[in-house]
C-alpha cells in the first residue's frame, strides 16, 4: 500500500494503474504496455518514485568499483551486430591482456580502494576456463577484500560449451576460484524476433535465464539487464520484463535490474538513433513498477550521464552504480560521459538530487553513509 498516491489526480488512462500501485497489486502485461506507451511521463515517474521511496526511502546507493575487460576478442563479433566492443583477432582495436596486465589494471587509478571488480569480456576462442580461473585466483590473492562480479551468462555459456562441461560445473569452478556474483549483461531483448536481428546465434532467452537460475540455486546472486532503443517493440520489452520477474519469483536471486540504452556508433547494426532522456526515464520507471520483486533499479550513470542519473533517482532508480574508473563497452559505442567519477563526485551528484548517498558493497550491504555536506 503506497498511501500517498491519489489515483483521482491521475489522467484517465493511468488512474487504474495508480490504484493498483497504491494497493500494492502486481502489474500485468497490459499495465506494463501502458507504462511504455503513456504520454504522461511525469505521472508514470511519480508512481515509480512512490514505490522507490517505499522500498528505499531517500537512500541512493553507489559503490566503489573498477571495470576490467581482459579481452574484447570475441567469436560472436559478427553475430552481435549491436556490439561496438568486440573485435576479431588481428584487428587494430583488438586486445587480450595477460594475467599481469589484468592485475595492473586492478591496482591502478583507485582500483586499490575498490570493493568490487566488474569483469567482463569477449568470448576469446583461445582462452581456456583454466586461464580465467587462474585470473580469479590471482585477483583473490592480491585483493582478498574485493568482490569479483564477473562474466555474463553469455561468457558462462561459452565456457561450458568450450570445455564440454555443464553450466553448474563452470559456476562451481569459478566460485571456488573467487567468483562472487554475476553481472547482468548479455540479456539484450529475449524475444526471438529481436534476437534474430541483433544477436543471432548467441545464447537464447531460455539459456540466459537458465544460467541465472542455476547460479541462484548455487547461492550466487546476479543482476539483470535489458537493452532498449534499437529494433525492439514495446511488446518485446513487456515479454522481457515479465520473464525476468518470473525467474525472480522462482529464485529471488537478482539484486538489481539495469535498463541499458542502445548506443549506435561503431557497430554493424546500421542504426543512428540515440534514445532521448524521456525514453531513458520511462524505461527506469516502468522497470521499477513492473519488477516489483527485484530490490534495486540501477541508473547506470555512464550510460545516462550523471545529470540524467540524478533525475532518474526520482523516477524509480535507487542506485547509481559506481566509480567505474575505465569503461570501454559504452565508450566504444559513442558514449560521451567521463569514464570515472570519484567517491566524492558521486556523493555530490546524489546529494544535489535530494537523496542521501550510501556506499554499498556488491550485495547491497551499506558500508558508509556520507557525512552531510557543509
Ligand atoms: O551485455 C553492448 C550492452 C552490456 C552496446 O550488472 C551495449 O551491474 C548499448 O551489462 N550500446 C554490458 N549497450 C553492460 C552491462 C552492465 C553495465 C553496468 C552494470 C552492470 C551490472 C551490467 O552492454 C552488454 C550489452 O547489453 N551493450 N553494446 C551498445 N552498442
Amino acid at each position: 500500500m503506497t498511501a500517498q498516491i491519489r489515483p483521482e489526480l491521475y489522467p484517465e488512462p493511468l488512474r487504474e494503474l495508480a490504484a493498483k500501485v497504491r494497493a500494492g497489486q502486481r502489474l500485468d502485461d497490459e499495465d506494463a504496455l501502458l507504462c511504455l506507451e503513456t504520454p504522461h511521463l511525469l505521472h508514470l515517474g511519480q508512481l515509480a518514485n512512490a514505490v522507490r521511496l517505499q522500498k528505499h526511502g531517500d537512500t541512493a546507493f553507489y559503490n566503489v568499483n573498477r571495470h576490467i575487460n581482459p579481452t574484447n576478442i570475441c567469436v560472436y563479433t559478427y553475430n552481435c551486430k549491436f556490439c561496438s566492443f568486440a573485435a576479431l583477432p588481428g584487428e587494430d582495436h583488438a586486445w587480450a591482456m595477460s594475467h599481469d596486465e589484468v592485475y595492473e589494471h586492478a591496482a591502478t587509478q583507485g582500483g586499490d580502494q575498490a570493493t568490487e571488480f566488474h569483469i567482463v569480456g569477449g568470448l576469446h576462442p583461445d582462452l581456456s576456463l583454466e586461464w580465467y580461473l587462474e585470473m580469479l585466483r590471482g585477483l583473490t590473492e592480491r585483493f582478498p577484500e574485493v568482490h569479483l562480479k564477473a562474466f555474463t551468462a553469455i561468457e558462462i555459456g561459452w565456457f561450458a560449451k568450450r570445455e564440454g562441461i555443464s553450466i553448474e560445473e563452470v559456476l562451481l569452478r569459478l566460485r571456488e576460484a573467487g567468483l562472487g556474483s554475476l553481472p547482468g549483461g548479455g540479456a539484450e531483448i529475449f524475444h526471438s524476433e529481436v534476437r534474430e536481428i541483433i544477436c543471432d546465434g548467441k545464447l537464447d532467452a531460455d539459456e540466459w535465464l537458465e544460467v541465472h537460475r542455476i547460479a541462484h540455486g548455487l547461492g550466487i546472486r546476479s543482476n539483470c539487464t535489458m537493452l532498449y532503443g534499437h529494433v525492439e517493440k514495446p511488446e518485446h520489452k513487456v515479454d522481457h520484463l515479465l520473464k525476468l520477474r518470473q525467474v525472480q519469483d522462482e529464485t529471488g536471486g537478482f539484486n538489481a535490474f539495469i535498463p541499458l540504452a542502445y548506443h549506435p556508433e561503431n557497430n554493424y547494426l546500421g542504426l543512428t538513433y540515440h534514445t532521448t532522456g524521456s525514453e531513458d526515464l520511462r524505461h527506469l520507471a516502468t522497470s521499477r513498477l513492473v519488477l516489483d520483486n527485484v530490490p534495486h533499479i540501477k541508473a547506470y550513470w555512464i550510460m545516462l550521464t550523471p545529470r540524467l542519473a540524478q533525475v532518474a533517482l526520482s523516477f524509480g532508480a535507487d542506485d547509481m552504480d559506481g566509480t567505474v574508473v575505465e569503461e570501454t563497452i559504452y565508450h566504444m559505442a559513442g558514449a560521451q560521459t567521463d569514464q570515472s567519477l570519484s567517491r566524492s563526485e558521486l556523493e555530490r551528484v546524489v546529494r544535489e538530487a535530494g537523496f542521501v548517498p550510501v556506499e554499498r558493497d556488491t550485495l547491497y550491504k551499506p558500508l558508509r553513509q556520507s557525512p552531510v555536506a557543509t
